[in-house]
Formats: C-alpha cells, structure tokens, sequence
C-alpha cells in the first residue's frame, strides 16, 4: 500500500455493522481508509437486523467504541451508510470524527479525479452527499472541501442545489464534445478493461498500449477513462480503453456521475472483465462488475474474464478449471501480456473472411485506401488493374467493393 503522505497518520477506528447474510469482513474498508491516509487501529464488528437507531450500534458496542476512541484515535470509519443525525449522534458520543462508507468512497474520488470531467462529475456527487448533512453533521472530514477555498459548510442548500445545477450544465457540454468523439469512433474496433477496482486493468492498458496512464496501489486510482491504440498497431488498429473501477455498494449517485465515463465501456465491440485472481474475493467483485455493466446497458456486448496477476499465484490447475474459457495473464509477464493482445486481435479476426478485391488502374488510389483500412494480404497485377486479397469482416466486404467500382 503507497500512503498519500509522509506525514505521521491520523489513526482510525474501522466499524461494521453486518446485516443478515452479509459479509463481516471489514478488509477492504480498511484498504479504502489506507487509501484515504488512515492507520487503521482497531476494528469492531455488531451483526444487526436493522440500520436504524439513533447510534446504529447497541449500547454496549456503543460503550466498547467510546473506549477505543479514548486512546489516541482520530476518526471512526463506519461500513455502512449512516444518516446525517447518526454521524452526528456518534460524533458528539465519541468525540472524533465519523465517517460512513459513502463519504469515505466521495472524499477518494474527489481526490483523485484528474480530468474536468471526472472533477466535475465527483463534485456533483460530493455536493448531493454533502446537502443534507450540512447543518446536521457539524465539523466532518467530508465536509473539508478537498480543492480548498469555500467549504461546503459555508454554503446553504439552496447554494448547493444552485452550485449543483451549474456543474450538471458545465458537465453536459463535455458530455456532448465526448459523446461527438465515441460516434467518431463507433466504427472502429474498440477493447473496453473493465473490472473492481484494483484488479490491474490500468497496468494492463500501460502493457497493451505503451501509454503511461496512472497505476497505482490504491482504491479508485483510475477516474476517468482512457483511450488508446493497442501496440503494435493493427490494420485497421484496434482501440483500448480503461475505465473506472468498481466497488461493492458502490454509492448510487457515483454510480450515476461515471454514467457517461461508462459510456465508453457501452460502445465496445469486446468487453474484458479483468479481475485479480490472487484476491480470494475476486468471484463476488466480478459479480459487482457484471451487475453495474448490466444496468448500465452493457450486458449483451461480448466478453471474455482476464485472470489478471497470476504471478502471484502458485498454482493455476484448480483455476483453469473452474474458468476453462478464462485467459489467464500477468501485467508484468511480457510474454503473457504478447499472448493477450494476440489473443484480443485473434477475437476480432474470428468472423473473418479473405477475399480479392479488383481495383482498375484508373482508380489505383483505392489501393492505398484499402491498405490503410484493412489487413491486406497480398497484391497482383493484371493488364487493367490490380487484384487486392483483404482480410475483413463479411459485412465490410460490399463496401470495399463499392470503393473499388469509384
Ligand atoms: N503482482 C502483480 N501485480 C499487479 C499486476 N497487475 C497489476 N498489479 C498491481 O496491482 C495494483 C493495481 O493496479 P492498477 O493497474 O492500478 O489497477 P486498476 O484496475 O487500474 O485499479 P483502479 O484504477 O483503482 O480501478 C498496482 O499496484 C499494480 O502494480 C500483475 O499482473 N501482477
Ligand atoms: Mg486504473
């Protein structure tokens, strides 16, 4: 884990509050509050039927976590998503701050946003967060505008809703520009790395693409998503993109910001869910991807499962197994990362066929034209023209015949 500073780290206490059948693990809490710059110290866990209560916690749990914030602990970092006057509650309780899962995931993401447009799809989050806790959530960590300046405190809601308006409208000229650029490239052929956060699609792209996008080991390094040309070029050439990552119970206005970074994820022809396979979580995070990309409408674009990081593994029998159909990879095997993209090139050659295209002498530019668009083969000349074997997906075929005949 890399901290965001150097400086001595503010300790955290991790708290879960399971409900029925879910999970008690409070692990990747805990990477999400390292993410954020938290020594995480103690953690306590209360199964529950209910998040209501004034505290969510029992009494007695509650007594226990005032204890824990006694010693020198700066923060409580709830699971859950707590209500305004929860965080409030357990604030003055425990005299340190409060945070739930919601506003630990918005402080990362406004954090880490790095073009306009995830800066501005985080703020809006942020703010619709932020609304009704401001008068009720007094001094909280989320509530420390990260760009500085006005704290969202000094706002009221009206000014909010105002400031939320104006971004939505800012955000809306962006998405028309970025929406331009994808039916610019609806026609080409485009890889979309889609996956839990963490589980390396971005040391993927860097491996497939030779572009130095971001990478790091870190919750929601990635917030914004990249396009690039899958190295070494194909003909025509084949685009990758990487994209935010995913997360359980991921907050649903968050989900509805990276609606449009998504987009990119909706227009590809080939969708791989890249998982990490040394996590032993990696399953349910899989699941959590498929569940967000079906909503989103991506659920019928075809997909292939990239077993990401088997380095780390010791072995893969049980695994192959299990996913006969996985491509099992590491992003810091070369060789694996070759056998990837051939393997990503192969699944669009899959459907091909070869044929010979005529072109007469009259039209010889066509040729170059041909050469540029797709994978020609070969070439022969005759008295009138040149015969010109293309390899191309059926359905190209009458159109080159089209350009061929001027
Ligand atoms: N050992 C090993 N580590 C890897 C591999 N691929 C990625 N990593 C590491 O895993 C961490 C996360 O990698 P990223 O590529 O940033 O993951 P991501 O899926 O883009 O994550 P987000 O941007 O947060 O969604 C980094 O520390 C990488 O160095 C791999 O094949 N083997
Ligand atoms: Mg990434």
């Amino acid at each position: 884990m890399t901290y965001e500073t150097e400086e001595p780290q503010p300790r955290a206490v991790l708290v879960g509050v399971p409900l029925d059948d879910e999970d008690d693990s409070l692990t990747e809490l805990g990477q999400l509050a390292k993410t954020l710059g938290y020594d995480v110290v103690d953690q306590l866990v209360q199964r529950r039927r209910s998040l209501s209560g004034p505290y969510v916690l029992g009494e007695g749990k509650l007594e226990d976590l005032k204890q824990l914030c006694e010693e020198d602990v700066e923060a409580v970092i709830f699971d859950c998503e707590l209500t305004p006057s929860q965080v409030s509650n357990l604030q003055t309780a425990c005299g340190v701050e409060v945070m739930d899962r919601t506003g630990v995931i918005v402080t990362i993401f406004s954090r880490h946003a790095r073009t306009r447009e995830a800066r501005l799809q985080v703020e809006i989050a942020r703010l619709k967060y932020l609304a009704p806790r401001v008068r009720k959530a007094g001094r909280g960590p989320t509530a420390r505008a990260d760009k500085g300046g006005e704290t969202a405190l000094e706002l009221d809601k009206r000014r909010i809703r105002d400031r939320i308006a104006e971004l939505k409208k800012e955000l809306g000229s962006i998405a028309d520009e970025a929406a331009a650029n994808r039916s610019r490239r609806a026609e080409e052929r485009c890889v979309a790395l889609v996956g839990y956060t963490n589980a390396g699609k971005s040391s993927l792209m860097r491996a497939l693409t030779g572009s130095q996008v971001l990478v790091e080991d870190k919750l929601f390094a990635t917030l914004d998503t990249t396009v690039r040309t899958l190295q070494p070029e194909t003909v025509p050439k084949i685009l990758v993109s990487d994209t935010v990552g995913f997360i359980r119970k991921l907050p649903h206005d968050l989900v509805a910001s990276f609606r449009s970074t998504l987009e990119e994820a909706r227009n590809a022809w080939l969708l791989l869910f890249v998982v990490d396979a040394s996590d032993p979580d990696f399953r349910s995070q899989l699941q959590v991807t498929r569940e967000v990309l079906d909503e989103l409408g991506a659920g019928e674009i075809e997909s292939r499962l990239v077993l990401n990081k088997i380095d780390r593994l010791d072995s893969l029998a049980e695994l192959r197994e299990e996913f006969p159909e996985g491509w099992f990879v590491s992003a810091k095997d070369p060789a694996s990362v070759e056998e990837l993209r051939a393997r990503v090139v192969g699944s669009f050659e899959a459907d091909m066929v070869e044929e010979e295209i005529f072109v007469p002498y009259a039209l010889s530019r066509v040729v170059g034209q041909l050469r540029a668009q797709v994978n020609v083969l070969g070439e022969r000349h005759s008295d009138e023209g040149t015969f010109v074997m293309v390899r191309t997906e059926e359905s190209r075929l009458a159109g080159l015949r089209e350009m061929a005949r001027g």
